[in-house]
């Protein structure tokens, strides 16, 4: 009887491990959604698309467009509040472009193409620090689903597995 308990607090602990090791890698979003990153939206449309999402470091946001017909540039914060298309930071004109957001900082991403900025196509991210680990270490550069992200992310995936091998062998030697 305890050991049928035992075995169910067993399963009942992979499962939660298998549910909750995941979501320490990074998260993927299509900004926009279905509509993409085009001026279409309205002035508000990714003010209000962003609150919807809390974004970590090495998240990666997908911005879907047509090559030739928008760009996707970063921004100081004040070129962003003006629309400024002079001073870009970084621009990508091939799209869908992937960007990932490597440090807890704010990003500022406009459309370069005249009048879209200021027709809405402007998106700003803050990427909130990440909850009492340490930063990410320099250079990591974490793709999708393949690799299992950051070292941080990993190292604690070990830990966490140790310490459940740990509670679980004695439990098989009940048997
Ligand atoms: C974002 O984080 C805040 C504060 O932790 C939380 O209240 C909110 O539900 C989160 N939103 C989403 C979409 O996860
Ligand atoms: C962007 O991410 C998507 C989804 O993971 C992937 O299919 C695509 O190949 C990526 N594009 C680039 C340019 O890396
Ligand atoms: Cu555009």
């Amino acid at each position: 009887m305890a050991a049928t308990m035992n075995l169910t607090l067993l399963v009942v602990a992979l499962i939660a491990a298998a549910t909750v090791l995941p979501r320490t890698q990074a998260a993927q979003y299509v900004v926009g959604d279905t509509t993409g990153w085009n001026p279409s939206g309205g002035a508000t449309f990714y003010t209000s698309w962003a609150a919807k999402h809390n974004f970590s470091v090495g998240d990666i946001l997908v911005f879907n467009f047509t090559t030739g017909v928008h760009d996707l540039a970063t921004v100081s914060q004040v070129a962003f509040n003006a629309c400024n298309t002079n001073t870009t930071i970084t621009r990508i004109t091939t799209g869908p472009a992937n960007f990932t957001l490597n440090s807890n900082v704010s990003y500022y991403f406009i459309c370069t193409f005249p009048q879209h900025c200021s027709k809405g196509q402007k998106l700003a991210i803050t990427v909130k620090a990440s909850s009492g680990t340490l930063p990410p270490p320099t250079g990591v550069t974490s793709a999708p689903p393949p690799p299992p992200s950051a070292s941080s992310a990993s190292s604690q995936a070990s830990t966490f597995l140790l310490i459940l091998m740990t509670i679980a062998l004695p439990i098989f030697y009940l048997f």
